[in-house]
């Protein structure tokens, strides 16, 4: 087994391989696994998604619920990786209530499921992990959904805010057979 690990360290606006969007949508989750059409994030925003370091890059709404979309392309077979961990840094706070949840999506279902869920202010880590039907969770261009979206809403004063510190993608999968053992005194 081996593992590799993507970060948003090193991206920039525009972006050709991880993307991230910060949004906002009526639905918690999006209905159906539905993908935002919000723009890209900024260059000093995938700077600060980059790494752990209290820099954090921020989500708000007045209306809706505030999210963070990432899209993380996949540099192995799709087809040999037996495990998806995704680890989000982040805080969630709005009037109605604090807190967010973290989703990955099933491109199957489709629909947004639920990795973990905090209901409270402060900062934490969110992590999950999908260890069986893979496939349902690549597409076959190699793309991992992502999706970290604040669950309350604006009544006076406070939007709804979702800031991510760091967040990553982490696949192990069976690396290919790069040479034959020779069979020695065969
Ligand atoms: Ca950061």
């Amino acid at each position: 087994m081996a593992t590799v690990t993507y970060t948003f360290a090193g991206i920039s606006n525009p972006s050709s391989t991880h993307l991230a969007k910060p949004g906002a949508q009526g639905d918690l989750p999006p209905a159906n696994g539905a993908l935002t059409a919000d723009a890209e994030a900024t260059s000093p925003q995938y700077t600060a998604l980059a790494t752990s370091d209290e820099s954090r890059a921020s989500a708000e709404d007045m209306f809706s619920h505030a999210l963070w979309e990432f899209h993380w392309l996949i540099t192995v077979d799709r087809a040999t990786v037996t495990r998806i961990d995704i680890s989000c840094e982040g805080w969630g706070f709005a009037d109605s209530a604090d807190g967010w949840r973290l989703y990955i999506r099933n491109n199957t279902t489709p629909a947004w499921e639920l990795l973990g869920q905090i209901a409270n202010d402060g900062e934490v880590t969110l992590a999950g992990a999908i260890t069986a039907n893979i496939s349902d969770y690549i597409t076959a261009g190699g793309l991992i959904y992502v999706l970290a979206e604040q669950v309350g809403l604006q009544q006076c004063d406070v939007w709804s805010t979702v800031e991510v510190d760091m967040t990553s993608c982490q696949l192990t999968y069976t690396p290919a057979s790069t040479f034959v053992m020779a069979q020695v005194n065969g």
